[in-house]
Formats: structure tokens, sequence, C-alpha cells
């Protein structure tokens, strides 16, 4: 079997994500309309591919919030989008402005500004709108987006359609007052706190009104949902079926982190959070109906950098203050920088093209193998550029006989910095080791001695022939590796259809 053609090739499968992956790859952008394209080719959050060139930042400039949710403790940032637990510094609009600017002009991959916390920015709406206001005038080339609970979000479309913000995000955890009165119990509402199913109704009707006039208006609407076992797993499917009629393009199912250490009402009652195989099996069903997002980073409400990377600690006030920034000139920069990864995107998806023309002309026999996870170390552009010992997450594909997929990210800590030798914090690369549970393969820059031989013996094989070579070229040429080795089972008839 000629991996090479089938996986370019793979058709979109019930209508879904056509690697029945994250976000919006290159394939899917080639059916999308130019309008659409354009507004999500360099978001990192709305495509999956962008997210490993193109970077976002966010000013936490929104404190209060008008609901309560049980996995949120106020001390820290709002959870919808955040890591619980996680402190942002307050900003005031003007600094909030001033800090994008020198991002923008620091790293000019940075093409999106949110706000997403510390509270609800729809909460917030003089701090929120002014932000967005003095943005648009002063860096028009960055695009403004914006996560919300949903609660005030029907009274602010129409400021949000003058602003221009072309990218919503809304927290909809359940379509039913029953089990939101179990994740909310309470909303701020007219002056008066609403608590219980009342509540929870009241904010379900704001959320999905907020959500119809949003798409109604040509606003992408991408949707999270934070997947808490035994509340709101099985109705997350119904949940994903319905915001998907009303049109929202992005689902992002996140697991619950609940931790007693966070002081919120899920940790202290030891409410659990999903395992990573349960947190997929849910995706995989939803995206039968709905487009996923699966490489959400669950980042702070002031991260700067590409997803899954936090360079907030270079753009503290007083190092900004420091900064001479001319941002007429940093604009002509990241104009340059843009259009060559434009390029870069570009031939990426026509390289995708004339490889799914090539299947026509030769068509692939029908053996199907096993699938076969593999880690990847990377710290972005989409190519194998890591090594492993300063690798703080790994990326996980799976490579199957229908393509390659992107599955997930799994944090781990960094064992080997700076001199340190390798080896030297054992325990630390025992941890990497148990969060590749599951891989057969990884693959990276580089790799020590000592990491090699424990890899190997925990069953994973350690890779790192294919440094600087893109991801799916590589994980594709290792699995085909794998099949003319035969270290792979061919599936008999009735796994090859489910598989
Ligand atoms: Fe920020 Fe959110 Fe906009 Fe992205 S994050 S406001 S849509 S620019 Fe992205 Fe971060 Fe996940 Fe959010 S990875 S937490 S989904
Ligand atoms: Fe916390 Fe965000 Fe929920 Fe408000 S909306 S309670 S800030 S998680």
């Amino acid at each position: 079997m000629d991996l090479s053609v089938i996986n370019e090739a793979a058709p979109a499968e019930g209508g879904g994500c056509s690697s029945g992956s994250c976000g919006t790859t290159d394939d899917q952008m080639s059916h999308l309309s130019e309008d659409i394209k354009q507004k999500v080719f360099n978001h990192p959050c709305y495509s999956e591919d962008a997210h490993h060139y193109f970077a976002r930042m966010h000013v936490a400039v929104a404190p209060a919030c008008n609901i309560q949710c049980h996995y949120c403790n106020r001390k820290y940032d709002c959870s919808n989008e955040s890591r619980p637990g996680v402190v942002s510094e307050l900003l005031s609009p003007e600094e909030a402005v001033m800090k994008t600017k020198a991002v923008a002009a620091t790293i000019p991959q940075m093409t999106v500004l949110g706000i997403a916390g510390p509270g609800d920015p729809l909460a917030n709406p003089e701090r929120t709108f002014a932000t967005f206001r003095m943005l648009s005038e002063q860096a028009p080339d960055i695009k403004l987006c914006v996560s919300t609970n949903g609660l005030a979000l029907p009274e602010a479309v129409e400021e949000l359609s003058k602003h221009n913000i072309d990218h919503v995000t809304i927290t909809i955890n359940t379509v039913d007052p029953e089990i939101g009165a179990k994740i909310y119990p309470w909303i701020y509402w007219n002056n008066r706190r609403i608590h219980g199913v009342k509540g929870a109704k009241i904010l379900i009707e704001q959320q999905q009104k907020g959500l119809q006039m949003l798409t109604d208006r040509g606003i992408l609407v991408k949707v999270n949902s934070v997947m808490i076992p035994g509340v709101n797993d099985e109705h997350l499917k119904e949940v994903s079926r319905i915001v998907k009629s009303k049109g929202a393009f992005l689902h992002n199912v996140m697991p619950l982190i609940a931790e007693a250490e966070h002081g919120t009402f899920y940790g202290v009652m030891g409410q659990r959070g999903p395992t990573p195989e349960e947190l997929q099996d849910l995706q995989d069903s939803c995206a039968g109906d709905m487009n996923m997002m699966r490489h959400c980073r669950q980042c702070r409400a002031d991260a700067v950098g590409l997803l899954g990377e936090d360079r907030g600690e270079e753009f503290t006030l007083d190092k900004i203050a420091e900064m001479n920034i001319d941002y007429d000139k940093a604009m002509k920069v990241r104009a340059a920088v843009h259009q060559g990864i434009e390029e870069e995107l570009a031939e990426k998806q026509a390289k995708k093209a004339r490889l799914a023309s090539a299947t026509v002309a030769k068509p692939a026999d029908d053996k199907v193998y096993r699938p076969v996870l593999m880690a990847v170390a990377t710290s972005g552009q989409g190519v194998i550029n890591q090594h492993f010992g300063h690798a703080t997450e790994f990326l996980i594909y799976e490579a199957s006989s229908k393509g390659v997929r992107f599955i997930s990210h799994r944090k781990v800590d960094q064992y080997c910095i700076g001199n340190s030798e390798c080896g030297e914090k054992e325990s630390a690369l025992e941890g990497s080791i148990r969060a590749l549970q599951g891989c057969e393969v990884v693959l990276c820059s580089k790799i020590g001695f000592e990491p090699w031989g424990m890899l190997e013996d925990a069953g994973i094989a350690p890779n790192g022939e294919h440094a600087m070579e893109t991801i799916d070229d590589a994980i594709r040429e290792v699995y085909q590796e794998m099949i003319d080795n035969g270290a792979l089972e061919e599936l008999v008839e009735e796994e090859a259809a489910t598989a």
C-alpha cells in the first residue's frame, strides 16, 4: 500500500473535518468561501494548520463576572478559556493597547488579539470595547477576538459588529437547565442573583440567542464546552448538534481541570476530569456533526505567543516602557512575514492537491493496517524541530490507512534545561515517558543516549531521523516504514471497516 497517496487523499468523513482532526485544516480550507478563508487562515485557534505558524495574545482587561461556574474560583482567571489556578495581571485598556503593539512589533507572527478574562469580557463592556476601539484604529492588521459565557451577549452583538470583531467564543456547557443548575449555582441578572434551574435557563436562552444573532451577521463563532464526567459528558453530543445547526463554526470540548488546591466547588467536592481517552472519544463522536478543535491549550488570560508557549514575561509593563516601538515600521515587517507564511501554507496545500489527484491514476491496494499513535516534539512551523529533552509538550498524531490526524497535545515537565546534563532529573524524564503512554514512536530533532534507552525500554521507538521535516510527511514515512518492515498487523475486514 502506498500511503503517500492514500493518506493525503483520504476523503472527509461524515461531513466533518477531512482529517477527522481539529480546527480547520488545509483540506477544509479549500471548500470555504474566500470571505471565511480570510477570517480563519491566520487565526491559530480557528485553523489547526495556522497554529503551527501564527501566534495569539490575550490582554487581561476584564476583571468582573456575571455568573458563577462550579469550576471557577474568582481569585483566578476565567476558567472558560484558561487553566484554573492561574492569575493574570490586570491591565487598563491603554496599557493593553501599549502591550499589544509591543508584542506585534516583537512577534510579527502574532495575528490575533483576544480578550478572555480574567472575568467575563462582556460583563466589563466599557473596558473591553475601549480596548477593541483603540486597537482597531491603531493596529488595524490585528484580528480581534473575544470569549464570553454568553449571558450579556445578545445586548453586545451590535457593539461587537461595530468593532469588526469576526471571532467570538461562547462557552456553552449545556442546553438543559437541569444540567445547567449542576454547573452554575447562580447568575447575576437585572441586578439580582438568580439561583439554580431558573438562572441556568436564562443563561442558556441568552447563549442560544447570542449565538444565532452572531451567525446571522456572519461573525464566526467557536463554542467551548467543558467536559464534566457524569454531569454533561453524554449531553455534549446534543450541544454539538444544536450549536452546529445554529451556524457555529467550531466546537472545542475541553477537559474539566478540578484540583482541591484551586478552591473551586468541583475541586473541593472531588469531581474528576475526563481521561484523555474519554475526551478523545467524545470529540470523535461529536466530529460527525461538527468541526472539532483539538489543539486548544487552555491559555491564560494574558497569554502571549504560539499556542502552547507563553512569552508573557517578556512583555511586563516595565519592560514595555523601555521599548522603542515604531509601529508603522513594524507593520511592514509584519506584512512581509505574513506573506512568507501564507506562501508556505499555500505550497503545502498545493502539494496535498497534487497528491490527491494522483490517487485517481494510481489506486492504492485495499489493505488496512492498525493505527499507530506518534508523539512529535516541535516548537512550531509544522516541522520536527525540537530536542526531546527541551519539549514541554508533545503533539500526538494518529497514523492510519485513512491518513494522519492530530489527536491532542500532552504536557510534560522539562527534564533537560540549559547545560544540565540529560538524565540528571531522572524522575522528570520518567514523567515524560509516562505522558507518552500509548505512543509507539516519538519524533524529535535530537535525543540523548539515556532517554533513548528508556523510551525503547518503555516500548516507544525514538526517532531523530526526520529533523526539520514537515510533521505530516515524516509521520507518513515512518508509518510506511512500519508497514514495509512488517511491524503492523493487517486488520481483518470487520476491524478495517471500523478503523
Ligand atoms: Fe484567545 Fe480564545 Fe480568541 Fe483563541 S484562545 S480568545 S479563540 S485568540 Fe485558543 Fe487559547 Fe484554546 Fe482559547 S488555544 S484557550 S481556544
Ligand atoms: Fe469564572 Fe469565567 Fe465562569 Fe465567570 S464565566 S465564573 S470568570 S469561569
